[in-house]
């Protein structure tokens, strides 16, 4: 997902060209918006975490772009891609490093495993939006 901060600045087109340029191919992708409502099943795992109100009051404040996308070890190459949660923390060059401005307003949500990818893929796309 690129989250609404990333959306807000106009960052879209340079975190897709990233995407793009590290080898991952687009299977799906989406404009829209989440409601409250979605954002906080989107992320139910983190439910008793102390940040999930504001985590999901920010992930509903405004448009994102959810996709899947497809590369050999696809988990752990977009992590590496992405950097680390908390910007300050993230490799330079990384997406999070170039565009994300805070911890909770950090650009992108990648998957963490291919179990999570499987349900998070489904979460926002039918099998007959994938290509
Ligand atoms: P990642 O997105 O790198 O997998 P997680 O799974 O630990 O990181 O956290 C999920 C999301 O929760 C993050 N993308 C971030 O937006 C938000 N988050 C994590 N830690 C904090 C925190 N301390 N304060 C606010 N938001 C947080």
């Amino acid at each position: 997902m690129i989250k609404p901060d990333a959306v807000a600045n106009n960052h879209i087109g340079p975190i897709l060209a990233k995407m793009n340029e590290a080898g991952f191919r687009i299977v799906a992708m989406k404009y829209t918006r989440l409601t409250p409502e979605m954002a906080g099943r989107f992320y139910e795992v983190h439910k008793e975490r102390p940040f999930y109100g504001e985590l999901c009051e920010y992930m509903s404040s405004g448009p994102i772009v959810a996709a899947i996308l497809e590369k050999e070890n696809a988990v752990a190459d977009f992590r590496k891609l992405i950097g680390a949660t908390d910007p300050s923390k993230a490799e330079p060059g990384t997406i999070r490093a170039l565009f994300a401005k805070s911890i909770a307003a950090n650009a992108v949500h990648g998957s963490d495993s291919d179990e999570n990818a499987m349900i998070e893929g489904s979460f926002f796309f039918a099998q007959t939006e994938r290509f």
